[in-house]
């Protein structure tokens, strides 16, 4: 192995110095003590001196599932404390197990196997493992080259390269940039074996770690405290490793249905009648679109829960615009002002003790973030880190950990809903955009400096691309104290990744209640479990070509991460977007579960209205397609939440017997049947797309391309995407509107696409699209389809909820019938269905 700058040698100890003292088998699992060997420590400092003696848990959860930690059971160190669901006793045989685990004694090693292939999935029998204080390695032997996933970072392909290359991992209000931890913290991979099985693990510690990649092929975790605390899912395939993840930390929120709608935004709206203006135009153009935004500009100079004076008409155009069937979102930052006289977000927190404070104090430890000092006539000409230094206030970071600030947040959500004192300035949101939660600051730690140098500056910096400023790079310092719901205190170090975790859950609760409706929450900083109360938008990316691949890799991330409802700023954040750039980032992003195009203060306007004509229509044309689509993305959506399938696929996860597909990122499932070969590169009027093994549909001509296992170089002039329908799969459709209000109206239709079997499948989940927890009360409707030659069975499986707009499918369409048909009769019950459609392939042009 040569020698390589990120590899630190030091950190290697030429062999694991711990052995297993003893070992105790039994039918739920393992129980073993580790020693060290005193005489194979090398001289080391205070802080990586090994722990002397430790245990070893293996738990088996379930036959698909166990769980295996490494621990000092002698002192209590800190755990992460994020809920799994496990199972209270083991629900497993040694028979059905899909696994096997062996230990080796000396030196300590952890070894698992799949028993069906006898594959090693795991093998820790690797000289690098070290336990202490601040200063935790393990390594493993992978299964294979192939393994996806460890967020949040950006990188140029979906499968991870493994040769040398070491990511680091602690959230940080850090754009999208090769390399660099961005915003969120999973600890998660998926592997594929050789032989196409697929195993999923979980390191559940947020402490600051780095993971190196080697072409061995292994893999090595460094964290700097807590605890390893492992599981593992058994998959056997890609699909089902997501839902045994997600079963384990808990499925995706249910979105409402106006979420799945066209939303726009932008940072620097200078008042109420610019988003007016903004609003009509867009209405004028009759792009489908559902949700307007603003952005910090609303409140007064940036304060939580105000209404800045340039915004006095906020509620009233949020009433009218809501009247004709849109919806708002708002964004809120966690810190709070400590500056203002009469401040009641502030003044109650203080009463509540809801702040993060300085350790053995009762001072609050402040920083400096968004809001702007009282009385202060802020110079926009300024730079904004100019303007932050003058003006910026004292900002106080809620610890929503705790109870207590749980409770202070929901009632500062909903009072500034409700406004009982003030009710027509209340403001009437749908949904709550939660910006700046990695915790982020404008400076480095905190004001008067942090005093811990070993927890700012620790031992071990993991490689997070900026090891010179420390920990406390643009976020407080790391021995902040902060509680969690037990009262049990936690250094801030440790949690500090846990932040826009915590964050969710409150913000979800605070506008339901408030809303009494299910609502959205779309949260930047996100940690593995965030996914069952908020979607994720990818940050701020660039106005440039390579974002849109990084985006397509990133949502497949999320969806590995149990985060399906995710996309990218369409356009870009950064920089003025372009013309043909904005045209195909409006298509790929008509094909994001949050399709939002939002954009920098100062950047020029880059909304689908400020362009022209043919930038309207090519819009209008895939946005129209996303609309029609929004029954079966809804019923997707609903299949994450109910049973954690994912909602934007890779195609490996579909077709992982072909190994081809494992390296496809270019391309993208909506489930199993809508295939996506979006242009993402300047001045290509063709694309090249991958057609796996099934037979695909062109989504506009209807028409069987007969491309199988192959690629192809189809034609992609600008005003057009390129979709593809999957034999097999029976899509529910609906005629798009301007809005879903008036698009769940409408007619639906069914696109019966057959297999070479003459077979499809597929289902549609329906509900009001607002109610909170539908699914868990039974208020919905679930409707099967299956079509078999010439017949089509479709079936209520759950029938929870009666559409007052009496749906029904009056436009049936058969793809790819080998027969020709002369007449066909369809029945439901007695409820009619009107002018099905059939199209044979064989009388359907070449
Ligand atoms: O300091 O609220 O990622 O979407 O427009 C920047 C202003 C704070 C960062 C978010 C971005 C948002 C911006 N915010």
């Amino acid at each position: 192995v040569s020698p390589n700058v990120d590899v630190p040698p030091c950190y290697y100890n030429t062999s694991n110095p711990y052995f297993i003292e003893s070992i105790q088998y039994s039918s739920s699992g393992i129980v073993a003590n580790l020693s060290l060997d005193s005489s194979r420590i090398r001289a080391n400092d205070e802080f990586t001196k090994p722990i002397s003696t430790l245990r070893l848990e293996v738990k088996y959860h379930k036959n698909n599932m166990l769980q295996f930690k490494i621990y000092d059971y002698q002192n209590r160190r800190y755990e992460v404390p994020v809920p799994l669901n496990l199972p209270s006793s083991p629900t497993t045989t040694s028979q059905d197990r899909e696994y096997e685990v062996t230990l080796q004694q000396k030196p300590f090693g952890i070894e698992i196997r799949r028993k069906s292939t006898g594959t090693v999935i795991w093998d820790s029998s690797l000289p690098t493992f070290t336990f202490s204080d601040m200063f935790i390695q393990i390594s493993t032997r992978l299964a294979s080259q192939y393994v996806y996933g460890f967020g949040e970072t950006e990188h140029t392909m979906f499968r991870r390269n493994m040769s040398w290359h070491t990511w680091g991992m602690f959230t940080r209000d850090q754009p999208p940039t090769y390399k660099l931890n961005s915003y969120g913290f999973h600890p998660f991979y998926m592997a594929l074996e050789e032989d196409s099985n697929a195993h999923g693990v979980l390191l559940l510690n947020s402490n600051a770690m780095d993971v190196t990649f080697q072409p061995t092929p292994a893999l090595t975790y460094r964290t700097i405290g807590g605890i390893l605390d492992f599981y593992m899912v058994l998959g056997p395939t890609p699909e089902l490793v997501v839902q045994e993840y997600t079963e384990l930390i808990g499925r995706p929120v249910m979105p409402p249905y106006w979420s799945l709608g066209f939303q726009l935004c932008r940072y620097g709206y200078r008042n109420d009648s610019e988003i007016a203006q903004v609003v009509e135009e867009m209405k004028a153009t009759g792009i489908p679109y559902d949700v307007q935004y603003s952005d910090i500009d609303y409140m007064e100079r940036q304060l939580d829960f105000t209404l800045g004076s340039r915004f006095a008409g906020l509620p009233t155009l949020i009433n009218k615009i809501k009247q004709e069937g849109m919806r708002f979102i708002i964004i809120l930052d966690p810190a709070i002002s400590g500056n203002e006289t009469e401040y009641s977000a502030f003044s109650r927190g203080v009463r509540d003790d809801v702040f993060i404070k300085w350790p053995d104090s009762n001072e609050i430890m402040y920083s400096k973030v968004w809001s702007f000092l009282p009385n202060v006539e802020v110079n926009e000409s300024l730079p904004e880190q100019t303007q932050i230094q003058l003006y910026g206030a004292h900002a106080a970071f809620p610890d929503f950990l705790r109870n207590s600030t749980r409770e202070w947040w929901k009632r500062e959500i909903k009072e500034y809903y409700d406004n009982p004192t003030n009710p027509e300035k209340s403001v009437k949101f749908d949904g709550l955009w939660i910006d700046m939660n990695e915790p982020a600051a404008f400076m480095n730690g905190a004001m008067g400096g942090c005093k811990n140098d070993l927890l700012n500056n620790p031992p071990y910096m993991p490689h997070l691309g900026y090891r010179s400023e420390g920990l406390t790079f643009k976020t407080p310092c790391m021995e902040g104290q902060q509680y969690l719901p037990d009262g049990t205190p936690v250094r801030h170090f440790d949690v500090h990744s846990l932040y826009g975790w915590s964050q969710a859950k409150p913000t979800l609760d605070g506008l339901q209640a408030a809303t009494k409706e299910r609502g959205i929450v779309i949260a930047r900083s996100t940690y593995p479990s965030s996914g069952k109360w908020a979607g994720h938008w990818l940050g701020d990316n660039t106005a440039a070509w390579d974002q849109l691949t990084k985006s397509v890799i990133g949502m497949m991330e999320f969806s590995l991460f149990g985060i399906s409802y995710t996309g990218a700023d369409i356009c870009g954040f950064f920089k003025d977007s372009e013309y043909e750039l904005c045209i195909r980032w409006m298509q790929l992003g008509a094909f994001y579960p949050y399709s939002r195009n939002h954009n920098e203060k100062g950047t020029k306007r880059q909304d689908p209205a400020a362009w022209n004509a043919t930038f309207v229509e090519i819009t209008k044309k895939a946005m129209n397609i996303r609309y029609t689509l929004l029954p079966y993305f809804y019923t997707l959506m609903y299949d994450a939440h109910a049973h954690g399938s994912t909602v934007i696929r890779p195609v490996l996860h579909e077709f992982v017997e072909d190994n081809k597909t494992w390296e496809i990122y270019e391309q993208f499932l909506w489930g199993p049947a809508l295939l996506i070969s979006p242009v993402m590169t300047q001045n290509a009027v063709t694309v090249r797309a991958y057609f796996p093994n099934a037979r695909w549909y062109d989504y506009y001509t209807e028409e069987y391309v007969r491309y199988k296992k192959e690629y192809r170089d189809l034609p992609a002039p600008l005003d057009h995407i390129n979709l593809h329908i999957r034999g097999g799969y029976i899509l529910p459709w609906q005629s798009p509107a301007n809005t879903t209000f008036y698009s769940r109206k409408n007619p639906m239709g069914l696109t019966v696409a057959l297999d070479d079997a003459q077979f499809a499948q597929g289902q549609l989940y329906w509900d009001d699209g607002v109610r909170i927890d539908a699914y868990e009360d039974g208020v919905y409707l679930l409707t099967s389809f299956i079509a078999n030659k010439t017949v089509l069975d479709i079936r209520a499986m759950h029938r929870g909820y009666t559409d007052p707009n009496n749906l029904m499918f009056t436009d049936i369409k058969v793809l790819g019938l080998s027969v020709s048909v002369k007449k066909v009769t369809v029945s439901q019950n007695g409820g009619a269905i009107a002018s099905p459609h059939v199209v044979n392939y064989d009388n359907t042009k070449k």
